[in-house]
C-alpha cells in the first residue's frame, strides 16, 4: 500500500468520518484536534458530534488500535487538512486555521509526502498551503516552486457530503482532485481509491476550489428563486409548494424547495468566497446570498402580523435544528426566527425539538419561552408555526391544524 499512516488535522463533521472510513480500510490513522474534550471522547471509542452509524464505526477502528486522536500532531505518509473556513465580518474568507495547520505539518514533512486540504477554501488557498509549507521547508522542493520535480505534493479534495448521510456520500460520491501539479492529484488518487466507490476526477487545484464554491452557491441561488417564487405566489394567494411541485414535471426544471432561511455552515457561507473574490462578477450570487439571509426576518414578521389578532398569543414553534431530521441547531435559521420572537416579546412561545432535551444556551433567557412535547405544545397553541421538516411532525393531527392558524414555513402540511 501506497499510504500507510495518514493524519487528518481537524476531527469534526468531515476530518472524524474521513479518518473513521481510512482507518476501516486497513490505513494507521491518527487525527489530531485542539480540543483535548474531542480527543478524550474520540479515544475512548465514542464521538462528539452528531452523525447516524458514525458512532459504530468509531468505536470499532479505536478498539482495533487503527484510529488514535491526538492533540499534537504526529508524522504520517499523507496528511489532511479538515479545519474549518469561516468568513470575517465583512464576509472576507478567513483561512487562518489552514495556516496554522500548515505550521504544524511542516516539520514531520519528508520527500514524498502528500498534504491534502479539503476545507472549503477561496480560489488560490491550496497554492497558498504550499507557500505556507515552503516556508518552513527551504531543504524540500514544493510544487508551486519546482512543479513535478517538487518532492511534497499538494492538493486540493473538497469534501462534498451532506450532514445526516455522511458515511454512504464519503464512499459512494464522486470526488474533485485539484493538484497543484498532475502528479500530486494522481498521488492522491491512490489514497482515496482505497475505500471510494465513486470516481475521482482529476483536475488543477484552482479549478477544484471553484468547482467546489461552486456547487454550494448553484443550491444557494437554486434556493433563493425558490423563495421568492413563494414571496410571488404569496401575492396572488397561490400555494408555492404545488407551483414547484407541477414545474419540476418539466424534464429540465428543477427547482429546490422554499423555506424559512439557508442554515448550516456551508451553503450560509461558501458562496461568500466568490462574491469576495470578484464582487463585480458575482452579482447573483450575493442577491442569492441576500434573499437567502433575510428570509428568517420575513417568518418574525409573518408571525407578529398573525399574533396581533390575540391578546396573549400562544405560537407552537415546530423545530429548531438547521434542516429536517437532524439535531444540529448551529447556523439554524429556526434558532434565529425562535430568538427574535422572543425577544421581540410576541406571546408565548413552545418550543418543540425533538432532537435536544434541554434548551440551547441563547434560548434560556426568555421566560416565556419553553420546550415542550409537540402535543402539548399543538393543544395549547393559537397559532403553529412549522419551522423544520422533522418526521415527528409530519403526523400532527390535521383537524386541530384546522382550529388553529397555521404557518408552514416548509410546505410540509399541504
Ligand atoms: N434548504 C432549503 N430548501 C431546499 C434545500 C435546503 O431551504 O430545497 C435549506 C435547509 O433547510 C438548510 C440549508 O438549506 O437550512 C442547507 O441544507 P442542505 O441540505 O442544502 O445542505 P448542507 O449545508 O447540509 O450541505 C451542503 C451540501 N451541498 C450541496 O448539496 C451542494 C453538501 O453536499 C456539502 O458537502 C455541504 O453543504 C458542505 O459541507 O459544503
Amino acid at each position: 500500500m501506497d499510504y500507510q499512516t495518514v493524519a487528518v488535522i481537524g476531527l469534526g463533521y468531515i476530518g472524524l468520518p474521513t479518518s473513521a472510513i481510512l482507518a476501516t480500510h486497513g490505513i494507521q490513522v491518527v487525527g489530531v484536534d485542539v480540543n483535548p474534550n474531542v480527543v478524550a471522547t474520540i479515544n475512548q471509542g465514542r464521538i462528539h458530534i452528531v452523525e447516524p452509524e458514525l458512532e459504530a464505526v468509531v468505536s470499532g477502528v479505536v478498539a482495533s488500535g487503527r484510529l488514535r486522536a491526538v492533540s499534537r500532531l504526529e508524522g504520517a505518509d499523507a496528511f489532511i487538512i479538515a479545519v474549518p473556513t469561516p468568513f470575517k465580518d465583512d464576509h472576507a474568507p478567513d483561512v487562518s486555521y489552514i495556516e496554522q495547520a500548515a505550521r504544524s505539518i511542516a516539520p514531520h514533512l519528508r520527500g514524498g509526502a502528500l498534504v491534502i486540504l479539503e476545507s472549503t477554501s477561496p480560489v488560490g488557498t491550496t497554492e497558498q498551503l504550499s507557500r505556507w509549507l515552503a516556508r518552513e521547508r527551504s531543504d524540500l522542493r514544493f510544487p508551486h516552486q519546482a512543479a513535478e520535480a517538487a518532492d511534497v505534493n499538494v492538493v486540493y479534495c473538497p469534501e462534498r457530503v451532506l450532514p445526516g448521510h455522511v458515511l454512504h456520500e464519503l464512499v459512494y460520491n464522486d470526488r474533485i482532485i485539484g493538484g497543484i501539479t498532475r502528479r500530486c492529484a494522481e498521488r492522491a488518487a491512490i489514497l482515496y481509491n482505497t475505500f471510494l466507490k465513486g470516481q475521482c476526477f482529476i483536475t488543477d487545484s484552482r479549478t477544484a476550489e471553484m468547482a467546489k464554491l461552486s456547487e454550494n452557491a448553484f443550491r444557494d441561488a437554486n434556493i433563493a428563486f425558490a423563495n421568492e417564487l413563494a414571496a410571488i405566489a404569496d401575492v396572488f394567494d397561490i400555494n408555492p409548494w404545488n407551483v414547484i411541485e407541477l414545474a419540476n414535471r418539466h424534464p429540465r426544471v428543477n427547482i429546490l424547495q422554499p423555506g424559512p432561511g439557508v442554515g448550516g455552515h456551508c451553503i450560509a457561507v461558501d458562496p461568500w468566497f466568490l462574491v469576495h473574490g470578484a464582487p463585480a462578477q458575482a452579482r447573483l450570487i450575493r442577491t442569492a446570498r441576500e434573499i437567502n439571509d433575510a428570509q428568517p426576518r420575513q417568518v418574525v414578521c409573518k408571525v407578529k402580523q398573525r399574533a396581533a389578532r390575540f391578546s396573549a398569543p400562544v405560537i407552537a414553534c415546530l423545530g429548531l435544528a438547521y434542516k429536517a431530521d437532524i439535531d444540529d441547531l448551529r447556523e439554524s435559521p429556526a434558532m434565529e426566527i425562535v430568538r427574535e420572537l422572543a425577544e421581540e416579546r410576541t406571546g408565548t412561545l413552545l418550543v418543540v425539538e425533538p432532537h435536544i432535551k434541554e434548551l440551547p444556551g441563547s434560548l434560556r433567557d426568555f421566560p416565556e419561552l419553553t420546550l415542550a412535547n409537540l402535543s402539548e405544545a399543538c393543544d395549547k397553541a393559537d397559532i403553529i408555526l412549522l419551522l423544520v421538516n422533522h418526521r415527528q411532525f409530519k403526523g400532527v393531527d390535521r383537524r386541530l391544524l384546522l382550529e388553529k392558524v397555521v404557518i408552514d414555513t416548509r410546505g410540509f402540511w399541504r
